[in-house]
C-alpha cells in the first residue's frame, strides 16, 4: 500500500508533469509560428517526454493501490522574445521540477517508502539529462546569438529528434 504522504506529493508531481508537457506545446505553437519547425519538433518530442513522466508516475500510483486525483492545469506562458528567451525558461522549468523530485523523494526517505525511493531514482536521473540537453541548446542558442544562418542549422539539428518511449 503506497504511504498517504508519498501519494498527495506524486499527484502533486502528476500535475507538475502534465503542466510541463503544456508549456512545451505551448513552447511548440510559438516556434512554429517563428517558422522554425526543428524548434518545434524538438519541443513536440518534449511535449511526449513529459507525458510519459505523467503516465509513469499514474500507473505506479496505481501499481501500488493508491487513488490517482487529477486537478486542472494553470495556463502556460504563450508568448517569447526570442529562442533565447523559451530555452531559457524551458531550463529553469527543468531546474524547477528537479527541485521538485528532490522533495518528493525526501519524503519517500522521510516515511522510509523504500520502494517509492527505488522508483524515484529513474527521475533522479531523468532530471541530470533533462538540464543537460537544456543547457546544450541554450548555450549555442547564445553562442550564435540567436539568430542568422546558426539558428538555422541549429533548427534543421533539432528537426530530427524523434520520441523514443524509455525501456523501463
Ligand atoms: Fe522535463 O522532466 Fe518531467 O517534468
Amino acid at each position: 500500500m503506497l504511504n498517504k504522504n508519498v501519494e498527495k506529493a506524486i499527484n502533486e508531481q502528476i500535475n507538475k508533469e502534465y503542466f510541463s508537457a503544456y508549456l512545451y506545446l505551448s513552447m511548440a505553437a510559438y516556434c512554429e509560428d517563428q517558422n522554425l519547425t526543428g524548434f518545434a519538433n524538438w519541443m513536440k518530442v518534449q511535449f511526449e517526454e513529459e507525458q510519459f513522466h505523467a503516465m509513469k508516475f499514474f500507473n505506479y500510483v496505481n501499481e501500488r493501490g493508491g487513488r490517482v486525483i487529477l486537478k486542472s492545469l494553470e495556463d502556460p506562458k504563450t508568448d517569447w522574445k526570442n529562442l533565447i528567451e523559451v530555452f531559457e525558461d524551458t531550463l529553469h522549468h527543468e531546474e524547477f521540477i528537479t527541485k521538485s523530485i528532490n522533495d518528493l523523494m525526501d519524503i519517500a526517505i522521510k516515511e522510509k517508502d523504500h520502494a517509492s525511493v527505488s522508483f524515484l531514482n529513474w527521475y533522479v536521473d531523468e532530471q541530470v539529462e533533462e538540464e543537460a540537453n537544456v543547457s546544450k541548446i541554450l548555450g549555442t542558442l547564445k553562442l550564435i546569438k540567436g539568430e542568422g544562418n546558426g539558428l538555422l542549422m541549429l533548427d534543421k539539428e533539432l528537426s530530427v529528434r524523434v520520441f523514443t518511449p524509455p525501456v523501463k
